[in-house]
């Protein structure tokens, strides 16, 4: 009996040691993917000792592919959900014309043959977005103001889903929220919205550093993305001297 026993045990830790078979499952996908675009997701796995006998996709886990060495590849459809065959194999499936709605949680699981039909799974989470298509427009800025002027402008970023968060800054330094005015925005029927901040700030002698032009800069960030936009204005005073200057040098060169 003892001796049965340890003979038992010693064979399942020679089989344990001696053949690995399936021991790893990965899917790689991005984190976020653009609408409308393609996606390519791969899954990359280490068979060992052991042979295929399926792969199998499922989103919010719902199939929606499954490759096998032995039969065609086959889909299923599902919400937000448009695969190219073509380019979907063993290793890869690639969507085509991502919605909002194709995103969820993503499934790669792979099961080996007989005896054994081992299955290993990997997931990753994918979120469609819609990215402004340009850097934001700033509008209503004057060319130059007086001392005690109010700076009034607009930062519009172009309609995105999520919306982008806006920022002011001043020669480099972000603006304090009296300065900012906010402006509620619509989404279209698309669940997109454009995102709109406005400045509203005293025109203090102190931001024209040195009597130079200031600079304003305004964001716009989506998750891990940001646009910018820089503009300048002077200091009408300094400015009119100046064009005064040019005048008169300008009527002084034409005697
Ligand atoms: C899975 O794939 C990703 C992306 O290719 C890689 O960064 C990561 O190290 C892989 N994980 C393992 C366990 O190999
Ligand atoms: C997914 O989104 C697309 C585009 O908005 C829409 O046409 C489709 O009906 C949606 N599908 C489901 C199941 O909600
Ligand atoms: C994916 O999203 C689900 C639901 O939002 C969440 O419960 C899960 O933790 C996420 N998984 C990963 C790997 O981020
Ligand atoms: C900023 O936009 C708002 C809303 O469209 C408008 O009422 C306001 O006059 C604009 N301000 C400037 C300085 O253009
Ligand atoms: C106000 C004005 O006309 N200024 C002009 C004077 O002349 C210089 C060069 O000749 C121009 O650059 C200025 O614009």
């Amino acid at each position: 009996m003892e001796l049965r026993l340890a003979t038992a045990v010693a064979l399942c830790l020679f089989i344990a040691k001696g053949t690995l078979g399936l021991h790893f499952v990965n899917v790689s996908v991005p984190m976020y993917a653009e609408l409308h675009e393609t996606l390519t997701m791969s899954c990359h796995f280490e068979l060992g000792d052991d042979h295929l006998y399926m792969v199998k996709w499922f989103k919010d886990r719902k199939e929606f592919f499954r490759y096998s060495p032995d039969h065609n590849s086959r889909n299923f459809a599902q919400p937000g959900i448009k695969i190219d065959m073509s380019r979907s194999d063993m290793n890869t499936v690639t969507l085509l014309d991502l919605q909002f709605n194709s995103s969820g949680t993503y499934r790669c699981e792979v099961t080996t043959g007989a005896p054994k039909f081992e299955t290993l799974f990997s997931n990753e989470n994918v979120t469609v977005r819609a990215l402004p298509a340009s850097e934001p427009i700033i509008t209503g800025l004057q060319p130059a103001y007086s001392p005690e002027d109010i700076i009034g402008a607009n930062c519009s970023s172009p309609k995105s889903k999520p919306q982008a968060i806006m920022a002011w800054y001043l020669n480099g330094k972000t603006v304090d929220r009296y300065s900012l005015v906010y402006y509620a925005s619509s989404e279209d029927e698309e669940g997109l919205s454009e995102s709109v901040l406005g400045l509203s700030a005293r025109a203090e002698v102190t931001l024209f550093p040195g009597g130079g032009p200031l600079e304003l800069r305004c964001t716009a960030t989506v998750q891990e993305r940001t646009w910018s936009k820089t503009a300048t204005s002077l200091l009408a005073r300094l400015n009119n001297q100046k064009l005064a200057q040019d005048d008169f040098t300008n009527q002084s060169g034409a005697k």
